[in-house]
């Protein structure tokens, strides 16, 4: 594969090639790896700045319906925009955003956007390192806002908000007085709770479970890196649009607000630093798993510490002396 025309292809923002990049960055081919690597290098050079939102939900909260309806209006007011997921799910379902592009139809049309379903793969690591790796593409293919998808169940949550610069949570209005059993290191990760279905006999509900959320907002530990009324809860709807304008509105008074107090820049420096030493942790056990005379030493040292010849500490410090 060419790597420079297809890196000149990405930074054209050619959305043909966006999609083969994402798909050699997905690979599991060593080969590929080494290419995929290649061509993020050369794609760094293009210094481009997308805003990276991860939005996470329950199932049916209305992620698909609000990512149609927000990207539809980012759109509008001349933006492009990318979708990318990260569902843990995918290996069974073929993908959540796959599944429902009809949900998404408008905007899978639209010449300014671009939507990539989740990679298929069985560990939540491996998907979350892919996505990963597609938001810098996305971004260096010129897009303004890059949307991360997740399903709310388990660690992907914090996968997605470890690659986004602002983190938003949907909820649905509930039927109860309590909150919909969110945890509360969810609560601490949002930036920005959007409490949907505001609309038609749901609307009600929808106020005071805002009004909850935000009640509950304000008992959490303050965080540096937001400004005084963050963060925040509104209700919006994706079937008629309201509050879609101020949602907006808010996610880009936060970014400024965070940018001009450099909590923009060190956010995306710490993930950096994140993901590099998770490189390094993953690329050692697979050195570890691949290399086969490594597998040989492993399996020779496995069955000396089995027979009581060596320490397990010794054993691991030869190991790790050899590599
Ligand atoms: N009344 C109302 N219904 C909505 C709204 N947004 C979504 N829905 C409905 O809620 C249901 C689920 O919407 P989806 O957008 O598929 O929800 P999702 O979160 O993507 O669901 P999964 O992909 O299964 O996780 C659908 O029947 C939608 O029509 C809204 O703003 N108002
Ligand atoms: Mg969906």
């Amino acid at each position: 594969m060419d790597i420079d025309s297809l890196a000149r292809g990405v930074a054209e923002g050619d959305r043909r090639a966006l999609a083969r990049a994402i798909t050699l960055v997905e690979s599991g081919r060593e080969d590929h790896r080494s290419q995929a690597v290649e061509l993020l290098e050369a794609l760094k050079r293009e210094e481009r700045e997308a805003l990276r939102i991860g939005l996470s939900g329950t199932p049916g909260v209305g992620k698909s319906s609000f990512i149609e309806a927000f990207g539809l209006m980012l759109v509008a007011r001349g933006l492009r925009v990318a979708v990318l997921a990260v569902d843990p799910s995918s290996a069974r379902s073929g993908g959540s955003i796959l599944g429902d592009k009809t949900r998404m139809e408008r905007l899978s049309r639209a010449p300014e956007a671009f939507i990539r379903p989740s990679p298929a793969r069985t560990q939540l690591g491996g998907v979350a390192r892919r996505t990963r790796e597609a938001v810098a593409l996305c971004e260096a293919a010129g897009f303004d806002v890059v949307l991360i998808e997740t399903v709310g169940v388990g660690q992907s949550e914090t996968a997605v908000a470890e690659m986004s610069d602002l983190f938003v949570l949907l909820l649905a209005p509930a039927g109860g007085d309590e909150l919909q059993g969110v945890k509360r290191g969810i609560m601490e990760m949002a930036d920005l709770i959007l409490v949907n279905k505001a609309d038609g006999d749901l609307k009600a509900a929808a106020v005071r479970t805002c009004a909850d959320y935000a009640g509950a907002l304000r008992l959490l530990r303050r965080r540096p890196e937001d400004p005084e009324d963050f963060p925040k809860a509104l209700t919006v709807s994706a079937l008629t649009g309201e509050g879609l304008d101020a949602a907006w509105a808010e996610m880009q008074a936060l970014a400024d607000w965070r940018r001009r107090h450099g909590h923009f820049a060190a956010r995306r420096a710490a993930q950096d630093e994140a993901w590099f030493a998770a490189e390094v942790r993953e690329g050692l056990l697979a050195r570890l798993t691949r290399d086969p005379a490594t597998r040989a030493r492993m399996a020779e040292m496995t069955a000396r510490v089995r027979a009581g010849e060596m320490t397990p500490e010794g054993a691991a410090a030869d190991i790790l002396a050899d590599l």
